[in-house]
């Protein structure tokens, strides 16, 4: 090892460990043990430009163990990037520092994906990977060729989302995906031997991935290894044999560098171990440029690229800038408007999973960077449309993913997608199995992705399949996520409403529940106005100045109407609200919610889950009729009259409310 590739790899050892010392908190041992490999990464092989993090083209780098934030941080400041700066590196952990805890997503700063839940940055990876593929269809591969980076760690190959997607990365033959594995057989309660004995190799292997295995402190087998992953076939995995908390007399090997800060004297020892004579946070100049002169490479790269992109005509220029800035086409308003309106002509009465599969119909054609698929229910979630093509291994001409039974995979991939650019994933499965990928889709939220999930069987309304396929608190647990955007439409013309918003959300994902069930079509009159915008609002009323409110959303909306219909026949005045989305009416004005939720009126909610989080609306006063309980297995006629979700138990408790 020459003596300035060790200097090159010391400078992230020491910002990592003086940062952590200062912070008194945080994970000095991933970026003492993986300084060699990421030296190697970012000197012989990353192509990135710091001046233009952005750029499309780059190599994209996952740090999946987001504990070791402080190799990222130190990489990125090193290299040149204006996004981390020494001042940032001296405040690791502090409020509004980049250099949070754990790396969070930002865009235009070089950190490309929120980790720290560890397994997600591999899967995000997979759907980074695999919108490369994608893109390369669409554009060429003089456009878009680049690479995907991974330092993922033995917590993450532990996690069950990692079997998910490296699975599937093997079966797509995603030869542009490129894994270090810092394989250091510890964790956090000690050695790796205490919880599994997994044979890498073989695991690899099976999944048909190419594996190779070099000592993590050797920078020609490092080298040697990446540079045979550039013409591979397969996705790659590099076991990288590391040592924990390299360079630290007492603590390497230990799991006691995993998570806390080495303590002054043993950060003397380090220094004195490394022959590091430098004073915390100075980067000696000749250093410094070393490393900015890796930065600077990708200046010539880009440069090189842009004369590629612009010898391209205007039409692919444009298309191509449309959709990596995420515009939507400029046609999109009035291909809405027209499926609108052939729909409230034709008055459909199906279900909202059908209604979804109506507009994706009618938009698929003309949105070429919607890509779909489903956790193997496309079938169920009617996520499949006849314009959808189905991607293969090895062959990335299509909209559409069979993502087999792997949900948390799947939004973990789609994350991925979004993250890349030129990419709107949206993945169907049931509702209930939100809780097989919520971690992802909290992730969705917290990095604003726009990833659109489609969740059908929206209640006990599916029926015979039971209680363990009904969702209860699933709603109300969304709808606590925030920065997501919960929608659940009544007819066709509210689901193409809720498509429109969350094709539109360009900071936010969205998730649209669906029923199994037929919905009677509700909308009274053609707007082009998108009245699910405004998240809740009166759709039918008997009087003025009704005496009572009822509130639903999805396919309750028809048991509201019901009940309306025989109030009135007993001269009780009322309204109903239809509220397909609670996050959207939360942000409309004061005058305007107290119009639609009528002030003065007595108001019920009606909706076939936890009734957690109606009484903002009701108040202390009001009734919400829904779920306190599992559901059971029955016809879902007999279930909504088991559970009392009736119109009938409406009119009652009106009645007993009025004292009429
Ligand atoms: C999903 C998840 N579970 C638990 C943790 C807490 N945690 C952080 S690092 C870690 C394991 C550390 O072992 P390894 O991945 O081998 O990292 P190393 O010790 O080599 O840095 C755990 C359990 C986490 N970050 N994410």
């Amino acid at each position: 090892m020459s003596s300035i590739f060790k200097d090159l790899a010391n400078a992230i050892r020491f910002l990592s460990v003086d940062a952590v010392q200062k912070a008194n908190s945080g994970h000095p041992g991933l970026p003492l043990g993986m300084a060699d490999v990421a030296t190697v990464l970012f000197k012989y092989y990353l192509r990135f430009n710091p001046k233009n993090p952005n750029w499309i083209n780059r190599d994209r780098f996952v740090l999946s163990s987001g504990h070791g934030s402080m190799l990222l941080y130190s990489l990125l400041y090193l290299t040149g990037y204006k996004s981390v700066s020494i001042k940032d590196i001296k405040n690791f952990r502090q409020i509004n520092s980049i250099c949070a805890g754990h790396p969070e997503y930002k865009k235009n700063s070089g950190i490309e994906t929120t980790t720290g839940p560890l397994g997600q940055g591999l899967s995000n990876a997979v759907g980074m990977a695999m919108a490369e593929e994608i893109m390369k269809k669409k554009f060429g591969l003089n456009l878009i060729n680049h690479k995907t980076y991974v330092i993922a760690s033995d917590g993450d190959f532990m996690e069950g989302i990692s079997h998910e997607a490296m699975s599937l990365a093997g079966h797509l033959k995603l030869k542009n995906l490129i894994v270090l594995f810092d394989n250091n057989k510890t964790s956090i309660d000690g050695s790796t031997s205490l919880a599994v004995s997994d044979n890498y190799k073989k695991r690899f292997e099976s999944y048909n991935w190419s594996f190779q295995e070099v000592n993590g402190h050797n920078e020609k087998q490092i080298s040697k290894a990446i540079k045979k992953s550039l013409n591979s076939k397969k996705p790659n995995l590099i076991s990288c044999k590391t040592i924990i908390g390299y360079g630290s007399p007492n603590k390497s090997g230990k799991a006691a560098s995993h998570g806390a800060p080495l303590g002054e004297n043993e950060v003397k020892l380090v220094r004195k171990k490394l022959k590091w004579k430098h004073e915390p946070f100075k980067i000696p100049k000749k250093i410094l440029n070393e490393w900015r002169k890796i930065g600077e490479k990708g200046i010539l790269q880009e440069k090189k690229w842009n004369t590629i992109y612009n010898k391209k005509r205007k039409k692919i220029k444009d298309e191509f800038l449309r959709i990596i800035n995420n515009k939507l086409p400029k046609n999109f308003d009035k291909l809405i408007e027209e499926q609108k309106k052939k729909f409230f002509d034709l008055k459909p009465n199906v279900a909202s999973r059908q209604s979804s599969a109506f507009i994706l119909e009618g938009i698929t054609k003309n949105l070429p960077e919607l890509i779909g698929g489903s956790a193997d229910l496309s079938g169920s979630n009617n996520t499949k449309t006849k314009y959808s093509t189905i991607i293969k291994p090895s062959n990335f001409n299509g909209n559409y993913i069979h993502y087999g039974v792997r949900e948390h995979g799947m939004a973990g991939i789609m994350n991925g997608m979004a993250l890349h650019g030129g990419i709107i994933p949206y993945g169907g499965t049931f509702l209930i199995f939100l809780d097989y990928c919520k971690p992802s889709l909290r992730l969705s939220a917290f990095m604003g992705l726009k990833v659109i999930y489609i969740f059908s069987h929206d209640s006990i309304g599916l029926g015979e399949d039971g209680p363990t396929h009904q969702p209860i608190e699933h709603l109300a647990h969304l709808r606590a996520i925030p920065k997501l955007n919960v929608f659940r439409p009544a007819d066709t013309i509210e689901t193409i409403e809720c498509w429109e918003i969350a094709l539109k959300s360009s900071t936010n994902p969205s998730v649209i529940a669906l029923s199994r069930q037929k919905l009677p079509f509700v909308t009274e009159v053609f707007t082009k106005k998108n009245m699910s915008n405004l998240g809740g609002y009166e759709l039918k009323k008997t009087n003025p100045d009704p005496e009572v409110t009822l509130i639903a959303s999805g396919s309750e909306v028809q048991i509201a109407i019901d009940a309306l219909n025989k109030l009135k026949n007993i001269n009780i005045d009322s309204k109903v609200v239809s509220m397909p989305c609670q996050e959207l009416f939360d942000k409309q004005p004061k005058e305007y919610k107290e119009k639609v939720i009528e002030k003065n009126s007595i108001k019920i909610s009606i909706e076939a889950g936890s009734i957690f989080g109606w009484e903002k609306y009701v108040g202390s006063e009001g009734v919400s009729l829904g779920m306190k309980s599992f559901g059971k297995s029955a016809p879902y006629k007999e279930l909504y009259e088991h559970f009392n979700l009736t119109s009938d138990n409406i009119v009652k408790l009106t009645r007993k409310m009025l004292g009429k």
